[in-house]
């Protein structure tokens, strides 16, 4: 039994079913504008099986040639991402404690067989910003360890509404998502995963 590194808080329930099915019609107003995409492994070109796209000044973004990175347009259409929603500011205003608002908001889509390997978020220039994370739909078994990727790890589950803070200690921690459990949410019409991270990408 190991303890959550420190600086993470989880906020189970933080927005009600009728806010979180307004998060989820400004997601689908997102997609609509910027599509969900494959994303590839650098060098590999594995691909992903989360699908992803971003609002936000910068979005992050991988493919097999030029690898993670953050940029201001779409990488099929080449156009600017759609602004953050403003419930999504409203929430990191209310949770980040940082003077500055997120550059970034990736999301994240899974289908019942998507997940994520464990991973650290190392993409951005500022680490003193947390990262924001937000869930809708049905819950996934959600995993954390410490900034070394041999450290122990402890599981949660991740539930439509819930919110995570990546502050501290956290923000360099390994994480990643072990398994999506089908069927456990009535948000999503056809059922799946999404989730939003707001980022601060540039140091102020
Ligand atoms: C811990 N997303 O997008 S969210 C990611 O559920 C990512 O889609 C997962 O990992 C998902 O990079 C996990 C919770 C989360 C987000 C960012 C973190 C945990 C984190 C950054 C540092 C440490
Ligand atoms: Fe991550």
């Amino acid at each position: 039994m190991t303890d959550l590194p420190e600086g993470f808080r989880h906020l189970p329930g933080r927005f009600s079913p009728d806010v979180q099915a307004a998060l989820l019609e400004a997601v689908r107003a997102v997609v609509a504008r910027a599509p969900l995409y494959v994303p590839a492994l650098p060098r590999s070109g594995k691909e992903m099986s989360v699908r992803m796209t971003n609002c936000g000044a910068l979005g992050w973004v991988t493919d097999k040639q030029r690898g993670y990175r953050y940029q201001a347009a779409h990488p099929a259409t080449g156009l600017p991402w759609p602004p953050i929603p403003p419930a999504l500011l409203a929430l990191w205003e209310d949770v980040a404690d940082y003077p500055h608002p997120p550059q970034a908001c990736l999301v994240n889509f899974y289908a019942a067989s998507a997940k994520m390997g464990l991973h650290q978020d190392r993409d951005e220039a500022e680490f003193a910003a947390p990262v924001v994370s937000v869930s809708l739909g049905d819950d996934c078994l959600f995993r954390i360890g410490g900034t070394k990727r041999t450290d122990p790890t402890v599981s949660l589950r991740l539930r439509s509404g819930d919110v995570a803070v990546l502050g501290g200690e956290s923000r360099l921690a390994f994480h990643g998502v072990d398994r999506i459990y089908p069927d456990t949410s009535t948000l999503l019409k056809n059922g799946g995963r999404i989730n939003l991270t707001l980022r601060r990408v540039t140091r102020s």
